[in-house]
């Protein structure tokens, strides 16, 4: 009985024994669950551990002007530090365009290597960083820095648009720009200083410059027009630029169409020309395209000039939605009357009357009147004080009619050349430095010292 009774005790222990030795490894398999479930959430928050640890070489790629990789950056800038003044021009201070590869970079993910906590902190901090580097394409509609020196031009003047027949500053007050144009900047380089544009500003009163690009004449010797080479042109082009953004003054960055006098012969060389002024420094309110000197040889406005001009102004507004653009008309930029009813469709565009004194007269003066009296903008990017040859027949009183004439209508003018070439329209003498403009007038042609004397005036000094 005993034994029976021992027998059917340990039958009953041994039946609790296989019911319960599952349920007790159950709940040790389910408490080692409940600790890894418990660690995982606690390493949930190292999720954030799967952020792209970045590389040093990562965010020293990041673009600077001066090394300061928090500050405003863009390739623009990066371009013009090729300045060989070495001195940043204000345009490099606008707005932020980044590059196509920093973006792929800000896009970039990789696995994490560790998931500790250590590791974790180290990593959001970096993601963070690389969130700053996330930047916007440039938009079209540029706004421009004005960002020039106190007291000069466009400090004062700003952003300039075209209101009615006239072209009018910031305060949307009348605004005559006035100034010298260089000969081909191709043919006399020496002539694209700082100190002489420095010297048109302060002594001669001139707030512009125009920058003269011949595109398929050249003078022979180490002379280039721009087709002869290109790199060359284009260097000088934006030295000058540089210079003129450092002084604040405007600039007219003219594609010298003289022969062929067909301007459609090269519409895609003016288009990429164009399109790299633009990109580069349509942000700046200085800049001032003219976009074919003067067309000629029979070449009419509705069939050649507008369509030309219409292509490469969409080049243009592409990258510079409001800086104001010259078109040229037809012979020798003087039949602007040939554009009336047929004006180009944009706010800012102005059209070219060029005049050489001795040649063209009281004809001339009636054309323009009439035509700014039917509210046709008209710059006269190009004038001289003698002869259309640009030699013999210097004019004093006609020059002064003309100036009288624009003034009264307040238009601006243009005077060639900057230049100390043997020839009239030579604003300095044969044999003095070109490079070195000096205040006063020791240096200056007749015609040189006419032109001083009546900027001067216009200028109040
Ligand atoms: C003249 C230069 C002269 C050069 C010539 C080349 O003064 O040194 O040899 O070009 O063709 C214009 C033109 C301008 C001319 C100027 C005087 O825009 O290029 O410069 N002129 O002829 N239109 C009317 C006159």
């Amino acid at each position: 009985m005993k034994n029976k009774i021992f027998a059917t005790a340990m039958a009953v222990v041994a039946i609790a024994v296989m019911f319960l030795m599952p349920v007790g490894l159950d709940a040790i398999e389910t408490g080692d669950d409940g600790a890894v479930t418990t660690t995982t959430r606690n390493d949930t928050s190292p999720v954030i551990t799967t952020t792209p640890p970045v590389s040093e070489g990562e965010i020293t790629t990041t673009p600077s002007i001066s090394g300061d990789s928090n500050t405003t950056t863009t390739p623009v800038s990066e371009e013009i530090g090729t300045t060989p003044s070495g001195t940043k021009p204000s345009v490099s201070v606008t707005i932020t365009v980044p590059t196509k590869t920093e973006t792929k970079k800000t896009t970039t993910t990789t696995k994490p290597t560790t998931t500790t906590k250590k590791t974790t902190t180290t990593k959001v901090t970096t993601t963070t960083k690389k969130t700053t580097t996330t930047t916007t394409k440039k938009p079209v509609t540029n706004i421009p820095t004005v960002n020039a020196p106190d007291g000069t031009p466009v400090k004062k003047h700003g952003q300039l648009s075209v209101k009615g027949a006239n072209i009018v500053d910031q305060n949307g007050e009348v605004f005559q720009l006035i100034g010298v144009s260089t000969h081909g900047v191709g043919w006399f380089p020496d002539a694209v200083t700082k100190n002489n544009f420095r010297v048109l500003r302060d002594d001669w009163g001139c707030n512009a410059v125009r920058l003269a690009m011949y595109i398929e004449e050249s003078w022979g010797g180490s002379e280039s027009c721009y087709l002869q080479d290109r790199q060359r042109n284009l260097n000088l082009v934006k030295n000058g630029i540089d210079y003129c953004i450092e002084l604040g003054l405007y600039v007219i960055v003219d594609w010298h169409v003289l022969n062929p006098g067909d301007p459609t012969t090269h519409t895609a060389e003016s288009k990429e020309f164009f399109e790299i002024i633009a990109k580069e420094y349509g942000d700046c309110p200085n800049i001032i395209y003219e976009l074919c000197n003067e067309p000629n040889g029979g070449v009419g406005w509705s069939d050649k000039i507008k369509p030309y001009c219409e292509s490469v102004l969409s080049t243009i507004r592409k990258h510079d939605s409001n800086n104001i653009v010259v078109c040229g008309t037809p012979t020798w930029s003087q039949d602007i009357h040939n554009v009336i009813g047929k004006t180009i469709n944009d706010k800012n565009v102005v059209y070219a009357l060029h005049f050489y004194a001795n040649t063209h007269t009281d004809w001339l003066r009636s054309r323009l009147k009439d035509c700014y009296n039917k509210g046709l903008p008209v710059l006269v990017t190009e004038f001289g004080t003698c002869d259309a040859s640009g030699n013999g027949g210097f004019n004093a009183s006609e020059t002064k009619k003309w100036l009288q004439t624009l003034d009264s209508i307040n238009v601006g003018f243009f005077n060639w050349s900057l230049c100390n070439k043997g020839e009239t329209a030579s604003i300095m003498t044969p044999g003095s430095s070109l490079a070195n403009l000096k205040a006063g007038t020791s240096q200056l042609t007749e015609s040189g010292k006419l032109i001083r004397e009546e900027i001067r005036k216009r200028a109040g000094l």
